[in-house]
């Protein structure tokens, strides 16, 4: 089904709403990863040791940040060109650092559910519509099928 021009507006609209309170995001988003997929822990070098979640790790804040813009951009990307574009090399970069530390099929389901749980907290239950949260949830399917190829093709 095609990215609709107002799929795309209502991501980027969110996504504005969301920029001012990046490291309380970033941080909210990583829990939920870890909440929901508690084996997880291992994977992340920023928990590897400690036991609790860093506060204020600037490596763990930059990547979580890099999740949303990524798929902030895929959603303008599926509006304008009806794929996902990301630079050959930096899908080949994401592709080898998800294999390399242990990403398999079902996490991208994880990292999903986290994702749109923490948008729809930062947004509000009642200003987060479906229709927002399906919009973001597209988005990111498509930038997730992209890295998910890149990992399948190095095995
Ligand atoms: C690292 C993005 C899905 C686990 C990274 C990095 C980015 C990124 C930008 C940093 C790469 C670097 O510069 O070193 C994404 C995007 C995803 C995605 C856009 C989905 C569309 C996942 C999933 C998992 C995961 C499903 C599994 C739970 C990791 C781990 C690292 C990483 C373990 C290495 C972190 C470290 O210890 O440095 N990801 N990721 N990612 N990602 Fe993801
Ligand atoms: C890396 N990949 C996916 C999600 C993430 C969330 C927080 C920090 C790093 C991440």
């Amino acid at each position: 089904m095609a990215f609709t021009e107002k799929q795309e507006a209502l991501v980027k609209e969110s996504w504005e709403l969301l920029k001012p309170n990046i490291p309380e995001m970033s941080l909210r988003f990583f829990t939920l990863i870890l909440e929901i997929a508690p084996a997880a822990k291992r994977m992340f070098s920023f928990l590897r040791d400690s036991e609790e979640i860093p506060q204020n790790n600037p490596k763990l804040k930059a990547h979580a940040v890099k999740v949303f813009k990524m798929t902030c951009e895929a959603a303008i990307q599926l509006r304008e060109k009806g794929e996902v574009v990301v630079a050959d090399t930096t899908l080949k970069y994401l592709g080898s650092v998800h294999l390399k530390n242990g990403v398999i099929g079902p996490h991208f389901e994880v990292v999903k559910e986290a994702l749109l749980r923490t948008i729809k907290e930062a947004i509000g239950e009642e200003k987060c519509s479906d229709e927002m949260s399906s919009a973001w949830g597209e988005a990111y399917d498509q930038l997730a099928a992209a890295i998910k190829a890149e990992m399948k093709e190095e095995v």
